[in-house]
C-alpha cells in the first residue's frame, strides 16, 4: 500500500478543496493559480497522479502531454491567443507540487527571464 499523501492538485480534482476551475475534460483540469504571477495565470493539470513532471509525462503518455498543450491553447485563445507555457521541473527550478502541471501565463509578463 502506498503511503504517499495525495498532492494538493489531487485534492482539487476530487473537490476536497476548492479552486476556481476554468476548464475540465475527462483527463485534465484547469484552474486559476492561487498566487498569480501574471494578469491571467492558469494551471493545466492531468488528473492522473502518475507523473511528477513533464519529462515523465512525455515518456509515459505523450498523447496526454499533447492534450495539456491543446487545452492551454484553447484557454489562451479566450485571452488573445498569446501566452507563455511553463513546466517547472525539479525543486531547484521552482517546482513545489510534484504532480505534473503547466502554467499558462498571459498578459503583462514583465521581463523575459532569459534576458
Ligand atoms: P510549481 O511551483 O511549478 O510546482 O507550481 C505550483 C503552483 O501551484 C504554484 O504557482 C501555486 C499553485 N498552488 C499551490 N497550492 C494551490 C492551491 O491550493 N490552489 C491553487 N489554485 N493553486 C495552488
Amino acid at each position: 500500500m502506498s503511503t504517499t499523501e495525495p498532492s494538493i492538485f489531487t485534492r482539487i480534482i476530487s473537490r476536497e478543496i476548492p479552486a476556481s476551475i476554468v476548464a475540465e475534460t475527462d483527463r485534465l483540469i484547469a484552474f486559476n493559480d492561487i498566487a498569480p504571477k501574471a494578469p491571467v495565470h492558469i494551471l493545466v493539470v492531468p488528473k492522473t497522479p502518475d507523473y511528477a513532471n513533464v519529462a515523465e509525462l512525455a515518456v509515459g503518455d505523450p498523447q496526454l502531454l499533447a492534450e495539456v498543450v491543446n487545452l492551454a491553447q484553447q484557454i489562451a485563445n479566450e485571452h488573445g491567443g498569446q501566452y507563455r507555457l511553463i513546466f517547472n521541473t525539479g525543486e531547484k527550478a521552482g517546482q513545489t507540487v510534484f504532480h505534473v502541471h503547466a502554467h499558462i501565463l498571459i498578459g503583462d509578463l514583465g521581463e523575459d527571464p532569459r534576458a
